[in-house]
């Protein structure tokens, strides 16, 4: 039983043309489905139906997130584990959502809408299954990162929601900012992947989306990333740079409606029991951007 990975995000954009030419041109996804009010967006390498959805909505938000989890009847047991922790829970059944079966949604603790589901469509990778190539076509547009690798969320009481993921749904925690009091100002969490964390938790308003991240392969395929976005006019909120927590690379930026996206690379291969790596507040400047050493309040204060 477990929670696997991060299978997709749902967001709101009161331009659903404007989101789209730019998460299809400038990032680079494929577009899978376009529904009346509703785009279905995922990455070259992705299997699943999806991993964005984007839906007309006059306020731009994030609708929800889903985990995918390893067995069909761990929503069973999911769902009695979150309901004893004291969330109420309620089940989408088979047909209501597109690329996916029945799931389970809830609220955590900080105040987002999340689900876990078991039943995903999967439609296979750009690449095919019979003598595939090692890289897509080489003229897709935009940075075209090949998977979804993770996102971060806000909460006022970081401790509280970290005890939820950890406790009840079983992620492991990867890293950790305390400060001065030894109260948890951030955690990193992962699911059944060997990366640094499928979800991360830092202190800010609760219900925020900070951002989600692409993987990228490598260093170089950051700099170019920049280098696309700069000349698409997109605004970079930070990077290309280093973190000192998980010690990926990275270059942060804004969509058009002002949500911010990652890509990402590097950091370091986490076992079941690799032990937790912990910083603390007089260092979080190194633990975001280790060559900077700044806490920016753009960064920190901006969300969705
Ligand atoms: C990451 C990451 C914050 C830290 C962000 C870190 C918002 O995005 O990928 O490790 O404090
Ligand atoms: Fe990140």
């Amino acid at each position: 039983m477990g929670i696997l990975r991060l299978a997709h995000v749902d967001v709101r954009t009161p331009d659903l043309d404007l989101s789209t030419a730019y998460y299809t041109e400038v990032m680079g996804l494929q577009q899978v489905q376009r529904t009346e009010d509703a785009v279905y967006l995922k990455c070259w390498d992705e299997e699943d139906h999806h991993s964005l959805r984007m839906r007309y909505h006059p306020r731009t938000g994030m609708d929800s997130f889903t985990f995918r989890v390893e067995a069909e009847d761990d929503l069973a047991d999911f769902e009695n584990r979150v309901e004893a922790y004291g969330c109420p829970t309620t089940r989408v059944s088979r047909g209501e959502a597109v690329g996916q079966g029945e799931s389970l949604r809830f609220e955590v603790p900080s105040g987002q809408i999340m689900e876990l589901v078991w039943d995903i469509e999967k439609t296979g990778n750009l690449l095919g299954k019979h003598n595939p190539s090692p890289t897509p076509p080489p003229d897709l547009p935009g940075i075209a990162p090949p998977r979804m690798d993770h996102m971060l969320v806000n909460a006022e009481e970081v401790a509280e929601s970290a005890r939820f993921f950890i406790d009840v749904l079983g992620l492991r925690m990867t890293e950790q900012v305390l400060d001065g009091n030894g109260h948890q100002l951030g955690v990193w969490l992962a699911g059944r992947t060997n990366s640094p964390h499928d979800i991360a938790i830092v202190n800010g308003p609760n219900g925020a989306l900070h951002h989600w991240a692409y993987w990228l392969d490598d260093w170089d395929h950051i700099r170019q990333a920049a280098d696309t976005l700069a000349f698409n006019g997109v605004q970079i909120d930070q990077g290309p740079t280093r973190h000192g927590v998980t010690r990926g690379n990275t270059i942060y930026f804004f969509d058009p409606l002002g949500i911010r996206n990652e890509v990402f690379t590097g950091g370091y291969w986490v076992d079941p029991d690799t032990e937790i790596l912990t910083w603390t507040e007089d260092n979080f400047g190194k633990g975001l951007f280790y060559y900077e050493n700044v806490v920016s309040q753009r960064f920190l204060r901006m969300h969705t």
